[in-house]
């Protein structure tokens, strides 16, 4: 049995010695095959994409006939998505800036309206939208993308921000899984009239080697379990939202609930970003920044300022990370 990993930085003692989708750790699991070519394409996960002579990625605003794919992402290894379209223009020009790579910073999808993409050399910025139907329309497309380009090893990292859980705000989060927001570990996901379940922990490996990066930096890394909202107010048991039926005792045992869980930080994607990367054999990653600590409080209060300074840390991590693999 082959190993698969093309490890990004050498092993160091107590780190796993595979990545989730190496083929070693793929032929372990019940009722699964591979989901590497062995060229490290991405392979087909869809038959039915075959009988198409015009694949469109409505919401990007390509197609696979008036587009050649293969020559704009063929040579992508990184790609960062976030929330925010202006997150991610400005996540493009810091990963721009720290590899000396030139760039006209224009948005690729810009005719679609929907989100932004931005390509820096190797690096593909995506902005997703909120929540996990935005969030999973944007990585769908970018899975097609990703394999119409025969994209080598493709590694995902989303970049987001996040309420924390006992944490000091400004703290960043590695997710080592996903939390429904029914506290199941897993993503759930009406298909057909039947709701599917599918696993959504992360990679440890990879968030091993984000954490040996991050440790160098000025302000604090955890790896901790993230809770996927579906809902910012109440969904995040706010107190502070245009409705609220139960009260602040009622608020604190559901977070006392959360720490037991381990639960470290909570957004809106989480689950399913895990979720949609595992089945599609690409490693990822999820780095948050956190606004506030959510035991103390609901409202974001920092001046803009700050919060413009730590939205960028997730991305000091990631790109840290990426020079090491160039320098490598
Ligand atoms: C974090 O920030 C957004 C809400 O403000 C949401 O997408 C999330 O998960």
């Amino acid at each position: 049995m082959d190993c698969t990993c093309d490890y990004i930085l050498p092993t160091q003692p107590n780190w796993e010695q595979h990545y989730e989708n190496c083929r070693v750790k793929w032929n372990t699991r019940e009722n699964s095959e591979c989901q590497q070519n062995n060229d490290g394409t991405l392979p087909l996960r869809n038959a039915h994409l075959l009988k198409l002579d015009c694949d469109i990625l409505y919401h990007m605003g390509l197609d696979t006939q008036t587009h050649n794919l293969r020559d704009m992402f063929g040579d992508v290894k990184f790609v960062c998505v976030g929330g925010t379209k202006y997150r991610m223009k400005e996540t493009a020009k810091y990963m721009a800036q720290i590899l000396d790579i030139q760039c006209d910073f224009t948005n690729i999808v810009k005719q679609a309206h929907r989100f932004a993409m931005y390509k820096v050399g190797p690096i593909l910025c995506l902005s997703h939208g909120m929540g996990v139907p935005s969030m999973t329309i944007a990585l769908e497309e970018l899975l097609k993308i990703l394999y119409y380009a025969k994209a080598k090893d493709p590694i995902i990292f989303r970049l987001g921000t996040s309420g924390g859980i006992g944490v000091d705000p400004g703290t960043v989060v590695i997710s080592s899984s996903g939390l429904s927001d029914t506290l199941e570990p897993c993503y759930k996901l009406a298909i057909l009239g039947r709701e599917r379940k599918f696993p959504c922990d992360f990679d440890k490996r990879l968030n091993q080697e984000l954490m040996s990066v991050a440790v160098d930096e000025d302000f604090k890394t955890v790896i901790g379990v993230t809770l996927c909202a579906n809902n910012f107010y109440r969904g995040e048991a706010r107190t502070d939202g245009a409705f609220c039926d139960y009260s602040d005792a009622d608020k604190q045992e559901f977070l006392q609930k959360l720490v037991q869980l381990g639960v470290t930080n909570m957004e809106m994607e989480s689950t399913a970003f895990a979720a949609f990367t595992r089945e599609a054999g690409v490693r990822s990653a999820l780095v948050c920044v956190t606004f506030l600590d959510r035991l103390l409080g609901d409202q974001v209060t920092p001046d803009k300022e700050v919060l413009a300074e730590w939205q960028q840390r997730p991305a000091k991590i990631v790109g840290n990370y990426i020079l090491k693999y160039y320098k490598k």
